[in-house]
């Protein structure tokens, strides 16, 4: 009947964001270790924290929309790679390529895409390096191979996006353009200093 397909539509959807919850906390694992082992034996953390999030139904919904994808679980899995949402935030520039370093020449991580809006930043002003990487979930019966969305950024880029990300719906569309060299030059303004604090901390 009709319920029996709502319900297992529900058990699909319900079994999916549980394997990519289980992703999450996989590469979340690996990146506290990696960060542990430099506060042990250098003088630095790479990390300065890490935020998470499984993407919210409506924003899946959304996308799938977008995406001009089959309403199934499948299509989704195959298409769809932030799911599971992963956002490391560093303290210098460097770290960021650090991080993904140390993390994409483990066994088993495989970077199936890869973004760099550092060297090549978004008309936006945004920048982040944008990493999609697959890791194995071992369940009950098989192994299943998940993608994680990680998006790796400096606080100063962080900073930025979260407030451009605060004002891109406040702002009226007639003044957008105004706002937009505005962001723009911010951006800039903010990644120049954060080159000169990684300059800084190179010469000591
Ligand atoms: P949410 O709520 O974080 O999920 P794809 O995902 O590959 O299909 P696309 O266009 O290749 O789509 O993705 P992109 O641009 O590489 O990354 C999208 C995500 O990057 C966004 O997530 C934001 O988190 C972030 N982002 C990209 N551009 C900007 C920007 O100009 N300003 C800010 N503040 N963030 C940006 P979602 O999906 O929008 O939302």
């Amino acid at each position: 009947s009709e319920y029996d397909w709502i319900a297992n539509q529900l058990t699909q959807i319900a079994q999916m964001y549980q394997v990519y919850e289980s992703a999450q906390h996989e590469i979340l694992t690996k990146l506290e270790n990696l960060d542990a082992e430099f506060e042990v034996n250098y003088n630095h953390n790479p990390i300065h924290h890490i935020d998470g999030r499984m993407k919210d139904p409506q924003s899946l919904v959304g996308k799938i929309k977008k995406k001009n994808l089959a309403p199934n679980v499948d299509a989704v899995k195959n298409n769809i790679f932030d799911i599971a949402g992963l956002r490391v935030i560093t303290n210098y520039i460097d770290d960021i390529y650090t991080v993904e370093k140390l993390l994409s020449q483990q066994d088993d991580i495989e970077v199936i895409k890869r973004k760099d809006y550092i060297e090549n930043p978004k008309d936006s002003g945004y920048r982040s390096l944008h990493l999609v990487v697959k890791v194995p979930v071992f369940k009950a019966r098989e192994v299943e191979s998940i993608p994680v969305e990680i998006q790796i950024r400096t606080i100063g880029m962080d900073m930025w996006a979260s407030l451009e990300h605060e004002l891109r719906y406040k702002i009226d569309v007639d003044r957008a353009e105004e706002f937009a060299d505005n962001l723009v030059h911010n951006a800039n303004a903010l990644f120049a200093i954060e080159q000169n604090f990684q300059d800084i901390h190179h010469e000591l």
